[in-house]
């Protein structure tokens, strides 16, 4: 039997869609978090570096698009970093999506604690982001296992400046906007009430699965809106308040711009 992880893999690699998992056959959150590990082992394998974690299923919006109503944790590694401005290429991806975010850079690991005071103890800068999520499940759809083990749909992310640690970012005013299209509106404070409570769950799921973090690592919090999808030719603007704006671009042709 073909495991679970390099299924993942592939169909990451090959930009093709697989099936979820059957009904009556959904992984434990631990198997998942297992499979997760092994789809990012084969990451690193391959050159990739670990550069970060990613939290998800943050906000109601979030969990009302995929009815998925757990937070999850994924990592991100350098390969998936895209600069502001930069150009995804659809052709590397199945049906990308994307949203907007607050992002921290970790001073230290964090502890496995919902006190505000420690985990702020632990952030050396925040900043906007954009998450390019990319299920490789056939039509998005899947449980809480099968998304884990997908790494959190992981796919590509953009960040602004850093900012001071000071900067509050308890409930910034958040813009997504693709031209020519409707967008999504929404403010930080829908990340869990605040984006340092996604952080204090990113910690205390690390604590539990035994995911690594390090000083220097980036953490996005999750989304404050739905995603929008990514189509040819999208023109993304999304605005954060004092933290700045992002743009990027998609469309077929041209490889995913690294920063
Ligand atoms: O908030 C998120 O980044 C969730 C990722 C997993 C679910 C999805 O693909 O939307
Ligand atoms: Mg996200």
């Amino acid at each position: 039997m073909t495991d679970l992880a390099e299924t993942l893999d592939r169909a990451a690699c090959e930009a093709r869609a697989v099936p979820q998992s059957p009904p009556g056959k959904s992984l434990s959150l631990d198997d998942a978090y297992r499979a997760q590990a092994r789809v990012v082992a084969r990451r690193l394998e391959r050159g990739e570096r670990p550069v970060g974690l990613k939290v998800g299923l943050t906000s109601e919006a979030k969990m009302r698009q995929v009815g998925v109503r757990e937070v999850i944790l994924g990592r991100l590694t350098d390969a998936m970093q895209i600069s502001d401005g930069g150009f995804v290429d659809l052709g590397r991806m199945i049906h990308p999506r994307v949203e907007p975010e607050v992002a921290f850079l970790l001073s230290r690991p964090l502890p496995p604690t919902s006190d505000p005071a420690s985990v702020l103890a632990c952030v050396a800068g925040v900043a906007a982001a954009l998450e390019i999520i990319d299920s490789r499940y056939q039509g998005f759809r899947f449980d809480l296992g099968d998304v884990v083990a997908d790494n959190a749909s992981s796919a590509g992310f953009v960040l602004g400046p850093w900012h001071p640690v000071g900067t509050d970012v308890g409930d910034i005013p958040i813009e997504l906007a693709l031209a020519g299209e409707t967008g999504e509106t929404g403010s930080s404070a829908e990340i869990l009430g605040h984006p340092l409570r996604a952080l204090a769950e990113a910690g205390r799921i690390a604590a539990v699965q035994g995911i690594p973090m390090a000083a220097g690592d980036v953490v996005l919090s999750g989304a404050a809106t739905a995603a929008i999808p990514l189509r040819d030719g999208a023109q993304v603007n999304a605005r954060f308040g004092a933290l700045g704006h992002l743009t990027l671009r998609a469309g077929f042709g041209a490889r995913t711009t690294a920063t």
